[in-house]
């Protein structure tokens, strides 16, 4: 990072220009998932530019989520993930998706319990009154690496001890007979708060993807209500289109 790097960066704001610098570095490998950066201190030295620029360029790139800041330690590049691809058009589970690919599944429990149900819930699942929600909430990893936030919420009839959810929802569904067959799910974009960003191991504000899945069992009566915060940076979503009739 020296003021003569800086004569091929291409002009612009300078805070930019050094954005783009690290940016280039970390794509040539020449910076490596987990290498440090020198201080805002040591950057402002070796670049000539003011400390306030060197914040600002650096800051854009922890929004992003290609370098990760720890309080008391420093700034750092990013670990790398794969992105995984996935179908859009088939019902199945967390478990299942990382199996096919040979992959292990890890999962952090936040919360697992029966509970008064919130509007919402009540809505989405039909309940009665009186009847509780059991609720699940989860991190779910693959290979040691965070990639989403669940949280179920099921009628107390489908699920009436979700203590007994130790790994997998759909087969402990499937071995009650209720496994889903068919399901709706929305799609939305969502800046990750300061909490969940902490669950998911990445900066507060990068992208996420929201996702709302209500699932079905073949007589209509619905199974779960499960909202989920995917990283915007490990999926990519596929779906296949056909023609218009
Ligand atoms: C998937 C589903 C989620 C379901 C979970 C069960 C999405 C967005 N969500 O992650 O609705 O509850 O699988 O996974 O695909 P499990 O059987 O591994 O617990």
């Amino acid at each position: 990072f020296t003021p003569e790097a800086f004569e091929e960066t291409g002009g612009g704001p300078l805070y930019l220009q050094l954005h783009r610098l690290i940016a280039e570095a970390i794509a040539s490998g020449r910076l490596q998932p987990g290498d440090s950066l020198p201080s805002e201190r040591e950057l402002a030295a070796m670049t000539g530019l003011s400390r306030v620029t060197v914040r600002k360029g650096v800051a854009e790139l922890v929004a992003s989520g290609q370098l990760v800041q720890r309080r008391g330690s420093g700034t750092f590049v990013a670990p790398r993930v794969e992105k995984l691809e996935q179908a859009l058009s088939l019902l199945t589970s967390f478990t299942e998706d990382m199996a096919r690919r040979g992959r292990s599944v890890e999962s952090r429990w936040i919360a697992r319990g029966l509970h008064a149900p919130a509007p919402e819930e009540v809505m989405a699942l039909g309940l009665g009154v009186g009847e509780k929600v059991a609720r699940l909430e989860r991190v779910r990893s693959s290979d040691g690496v965070p990639l989403a936030i669940e949280r179920a919420s099921l009628s107390q009839a489908i699920l009436p001890d979700p203590e007994g959810v130790t790994d997998s929802l759909y087969a402990v569904l499937q071995g009650r007979g209720l496994r889903p067959v068919r399901a709706v799910q929305r799609i939305s974009a969502a800046n990750l708060n300061a909490k969940d960003a902490e669950l998911l191991g990445v900066n507060p504000g990068v992208a996420g993807l929201r996702i709302e899945r209500i699932s079905y069992l073949p007589s209509g009566k619905v199974v779960e209500f499960t909202r989920s915060l995917y990283r915007g940076d490990a999926y990519d979503f596929a779906v296949e289109l056909k023609l218009a009739p």
